[in-house]
């Protein structure tokens, strides 16, 4: 059984939003076209508490996309998104989320990030999500959504991972693109078994 996986296609991550993926709103519709072709269609929602350590603001003289070591790892620094009931981290309104199973939300410990559906950063705290998928034996994922870069791309690569077959629809998710971060993420995702279609 087959499951589309929809990541964070928010009002904060389109052109307009708070940390605005180029080109983020020009897939809702491919998306919402592939929606009947799954047995299952799954949303992540990234969820941020106010004062998220993701957060540049949370760190005092860092900027905005410079990177910092945090207990788990290293850590790009945000700026401040998908703050928990805003209207930025509302799905775009264009999404057709009334079609969709379950809605995962995730980066909601202040202390850690979580760009997977699976894990969070540690790459060991489970979201709970593949107990979910392997119950109802969904095992072919499919994604699509933002960012390629990020959460498209750690989501795919830990599927892959955890044993689930894992595709990435390209034409349907935009990237960050930070210095090179589209070609390393699609290098690593290929390394990792994920089909790129
Ligand atoms: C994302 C950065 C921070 C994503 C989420 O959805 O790719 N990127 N939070
Ligand atoms: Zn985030």
């Amino acid at each position: 059984m087959r499951a589309l996986i929809v990541v964070d296609l928010q009002v904060d991550f389109c052109p307009g939003g708070a940390l605005a993926v180029p080109g983020g709103d020009q897939i809702v519709d491919a998306v919402n076209d592939l929606m009947p072709d799954f047995d299952a269609v799954v949303l992540t929602q990234d969820w941020h508490p106010h004062d998220h350590s993701s957060f540049a603001d949370a760190h005092p003289g860092r900027d905005p996309y410079a990177t910092v070591q945090m207990p788990y790892g290293p850590q790009v620094l945000w700026p401040r998104h998908c703050v928990i009931g805003s209207p930025g981290a509302a799905f775009h309104p264009g999404l057709a989320v009334d079609v969709a199973d379950l809605v995962v939300r995730k980066g909601f410990r202040p202390q850690i990030d979580s760009y997977s559906a699976f894990h969070e950063n540690d790459r060991t705290t489970p979201t709970g999500l593949a107990g979910y998928l392997r119950e109802r034996d969904l095992r072919d994922l499919t994604f699509v959504g933002l960012a390629h870069d990020f959460c498209v791309a750690w989501s795919a690569i830990d599927a892959a991972r955890l044993g689930f077959r894992a595709t990435v629809i390209e034409k349907a998710t935009r990237a960050i693109d930070l210095d090179g971060s589209r070609a390393a993420a699609q290098a690593a995702m290929r390394a990792a078994g994920v089909h790129l279609a």
